[in-house]
């Protein structure tokens, strides 16, 4: 197995040559075929001359250079390097700063070894440190940075979702079109394993002590505090997309149930016959939005009508539970407005609804 821990830098010449000694040194204890590749963005302080001369020393360690575009642009060109050119079948993603330990590394290895896809040098699992010097606001950020990624961007199974220390399966990468993750600086370690767990990834974590730089400066700005909010309530909007759909398609049906109901009184039908037509009208409308544009991406093995039959069942089973609200809200609090019940009652009705066709009535076929 062809290994290649990526390390991108920018001004980091008091870091390379010590880091590459202790790497090297580390990787006579592992059996893979390991190898470094440094990503400078050419760093003024001319780190890219010291890693060059290394790289004339030793067949494994490479070296490309750019233009400074951010943390997150210098790995996907990076990445996209050592699985194309280096012909990778496991990336690592580490720091120049020593802040993550290469002793670490066989045990990040060991874990892809037994199956994961996607492992994680974890400082928020149990074993996980980090500095116990680390001032208050330092503390907050790592954790508020954890805390969006965890409960607003979905990634709430993983305890420490902004790590930079990780190994990858090139297999992976391969699915995450990585020029498609629109992200310049340190958002990208969000994006990407948003994308590794979309793609069910199995992802494990691994503890780690994160060790505070000693040698030269943070990278670490505004802009990529910003970018990185930005981009955990993009994750979030993506993710709610069909739901919003779906709500915005049953708001639709609403206003083609009255008319249908008023236009068929207007034309001198009785409304008894009027309500149950005017409701299957809007059911059916709802159906075909829902089929060709709400879940237009999944793949279902039902035909058309099948799929209709059963987003019938669904709507019955949902006016169910509206009725049934209604009727416990009624004797729970019988001074309260008949409206207010009818109108609380539409909340469990809609999540059901969604519920049941997003998982039944338009299941998609190819995940399952
Ligand atoms: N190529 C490249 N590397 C970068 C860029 N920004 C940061 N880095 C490197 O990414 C790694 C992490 O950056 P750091 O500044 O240490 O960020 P941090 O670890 O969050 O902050 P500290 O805890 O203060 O060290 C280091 O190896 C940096 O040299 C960049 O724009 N381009
Ligand atoms: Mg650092």
């Amino acid at each position: 197995m062809k290994v290649v821990v990526i390390i991108p830098t920018y001004n980091e010449k008091g870091n390379v040559r010590p880091l590459i000694n202790s790497l090297l040194n580390v990787f006579r204890s592992i059996s893979h075929d390991m190898h470094i590749l440094f990503v400078d963005d050419n760093s003024p302080d001319n780190t890219a001359e010291i890693i060059q001369k290394e790289c004339q020393k030793h067949s494994n360690i490479h070296l490309i250079t750019g233009e400074k575009k951010g943390l997150g642009a210098a790995y996907i060109r990076g990445m996209q390097y050592a699985a194309d050119c280096l012909k990778a079948d496991v990336l690592m993603e580490m720091d120049a700063d020593f802040s993550h330990k290469p002793e670490d590394i066989p045990r990040l290895l060991s874990a892809i070894d037994k199956g994961a896809d996607f492992v994680i040098g974890s400082r928020y699992v149990r074993g996980g440190k980090i500095p116990r010097d680390w001032a208050f606001w330092r503390k907050l950020n790592s954790k508020w940075g954890n805390f969006f990624a965890r409960y607003i961007a979905g990634l709430y199974k993983i305890r420490d979702c902004t790590a930079g220390f990780r190994a990858i399966r090139v297999s992976v990468i391969k699915k995450i079109y990585l020029t498609n993750l629109k992200v310049k600086g340190y958002a990208f370690q969000i994006a990407l394993l948003h994308r590794a767990v979309a793609s069910h990834a199995v992802v494990r974590e691994v503890p780690v002590e994160f060790i505070d730089r000693v040698e030269g400066e943070t990278k670490l700005g505004l802009a990529d505090i910003l970018e990185f909010i930005i981009n955990v309530f993009w994750i979030r909007f993506n993710n709610s997309r069909t739901f919003i759909r779906f709500a915005i398609v049953g708001t639709s049906g609403v206003v083609v149930n009255l008319t249908v109901f008023t236009v068929l009184v207007h034309s001198g039908i009785n409304k008894f016959i009027a309500s149950p037509v005017a409701t299957e009208v809007s059911i059916l409308s709802n159906f075909l939005l829902n089929n060709f544009w709400t879940f237009r991406e999944r793949i279902s093995k039902d035909i058309i009508p099948l799929k209709g039959l059963k987003f019938n069942v669904v709507s019955l089973i949902a006016l169910g539970f509206s009725f049934f609200t209604f009727i416990l809200l009624s004797f729970l609090f019988p001074d309260a407005a008949p409206q207010v019940h009818q109108a609380i009652g539409i909340i469990p009705a809609t999540l059901i609804n969604y519920f049941l066709n997003s998982y039944w009535t338009f299941k998609d076929h190819d995940h399952s």
